[in-house]
């Protein structure tokens, strides 16, 4: 599937299944916002089968190497789980030996105890997958997981890159976040690709908030 299609029907997908919505929203860092991402939403198998289809394409088309898919805990955990499968689908014997896992939110203290359930992290090329990234705080925790269980945080993806500043730089999150780790962070898609997708179907209104949004939030590039 070439890299323009696995997006628009990644994007088509998000709004029937009302992950994608368009109005007033408050977001985690305080910020109002005119467009909201809600992963929860992808709750059926198709629409999920959809969405971790179209991580598996960001993720091959990134030609990142690496030995596990991990996803934070709990929305990361059936992103990672299915999208490995997918991986090994769309990717072939290349992708069979990939390894997945996430944390637990509360540390276990009997069996074998741990905080990781899956493949063990220690010494493994990890790759992150989570939903977006807005200001970078929730990605920041998932690297420092993944260091403090002796792995090596090769890559990151993400389904949507709002390609907002962090609180305390000019920089977008997602450089912040690439130059803080030394890591790529791939996204499904963006800001830029929402807007360009839904332009036609929005309200002159829905345009200009987006616009204020931007010039307030979005770094010129
Ligand atoms: P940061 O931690 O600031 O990068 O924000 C990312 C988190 O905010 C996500 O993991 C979500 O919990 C939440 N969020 C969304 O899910 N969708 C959005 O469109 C925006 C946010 C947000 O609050 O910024």
């Amino acid at each position: 599937m070439s890299n323009n299609a696995y997006k628009q029907q990644f994007l088509d997908c998000a709004v029937e299944a009302q992950a994608l919505k368009f109005g007033m929203f408050t977001l985690k860092s305080g910020r109002h916002s005119p467009y909201f991402f809600n992963m929860g939403q992808f709750n059926t198998a198709r629409y999920l089968d959809e969405l971790c289809t179209a991580y598996a394409h960001a993720i091959i088309d990134s030609g990142v190497k690496f030995d596990v898919l991990f996803g934070p805990a709990y929305k990361g955990i059936p992103l990672a789980s299915v999208t490995v499968t997918k991986l090994y689908q769309l990717g072939g014997a290349e992708y069979a030996d990939i390894g997945y896992s996430f944390n637990r939110k509360e540390k276990k203290d009997h069996g074998e105890g741990g905080s990781i359930v899956g493949t063990a992290l220690k010494g493994k090329k990890v790759f992150i997958i989570d939903d977006v990234m807005t200001a970078g705080t929730a990605i920041n925790e998932a690297f420092d997981i993944i260091k403090s269980e002796g792995g090596n945080a090769v890559a990151c993806v993400i389904a949507l890159d709002r390609m907002e500043t962090t609180k305390d730089s000019e920089k977008s999150a997602t450089n912040a976040v690439s130059e803080r780790h030394g890591v790529p962070v791939v996204s499904i898609v963006n800001f830029d690709d929402i807007v360009e997708r839904f332009r036609s179907k929005l309200s002159e209104k829905q345009l200009n908030d987006i616009q204020d949004y931007r010039d307030k939030y979005v770094p010129s590039a």
